[in-house]
């Protein structure tokens, strides 16, 4: 294999592009005849992770094991890609913390809440605004955002920028730094 194994974290709110960038960034790194593989938090939480709710301490362990999944993934030579909201700065410190110095690549997506809410692609946040889903993040739950991280995607024009540019800059970083 002539790829170095690597986790990528794709932290932010609901609706602000992780899943697209996820997806995004996996195509970009397939036609370049590089190994990646997405663990995107909605679709762990089917299967894997389907015994947790969105309380802080399972949206903790969800965390904790996706962190353990990808750490594998990365020790196998693979490019992991985790997209989760992982709104919590200690929970996503945690999984750092399994990973060698410099294999963990945080990615922020700042997105701000109007924006993702104004998105809204699976209607949640109208559901959480009626008090129809508890906790959801960014209505009555806290997010936590990276103090220092080593990717942030901002929006352009108070827009998620497009899915191929926020692939191109993960990819600049990779390249800088070794990993392709
Ligand atoms: C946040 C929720 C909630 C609550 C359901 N809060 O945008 P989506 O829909 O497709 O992705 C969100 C997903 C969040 O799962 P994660 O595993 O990424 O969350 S965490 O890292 O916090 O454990 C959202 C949906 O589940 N969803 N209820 N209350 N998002």
């Amino acid at each position: 294999l002539k790829q170095k194994g690597c986790v990528i974290w794709i932290t932010g709110l609901s609706g602000s592009g992780k899943s697209t960038l996820a997806c995004a960034l996996s195509q970009e790194l397939y036609s370049r005849g590089y190994l990646a593989y997405v663990l995107d938090g909605d679709n762990v939480r089917h299967g894997l992770n389907r015994d947790l709710s969105f309380k802080a301490e399972d949206r903790a362990e969800n965390i904790r094991r996706v962190g353990e999944v990808a750490k594998l993934f990365a020790d196998a030579g693979i490019i992991c890609i985790a997209s989760l909201i992982s709104p919590y700065r200690r929970d996503r410190d945690a999984c750092r913390a399994l990973l060698p110095d410099s294999t963990f690549i945080e990615v922020f997506m700042n997105i701000p809440l109007e924006v993702c809410e104004k998105r809204d692609p699976k209607g949640l946040y109208k559901l959480a605004r009626a008090g129809k889903i508890k906790g959801f993040t960014g209505i009555d739950d806290p997010y936590e955002p990276p103090l220092d991280c080593e990717i942030v995607i901002e929006p352009k024009v108070g827009e998620c920028p497009p899915p191929a540019a926020m692939a191109k800059q993960v990819i600049s970083y990779l390249n800088d730094n070794g990993f392709l």
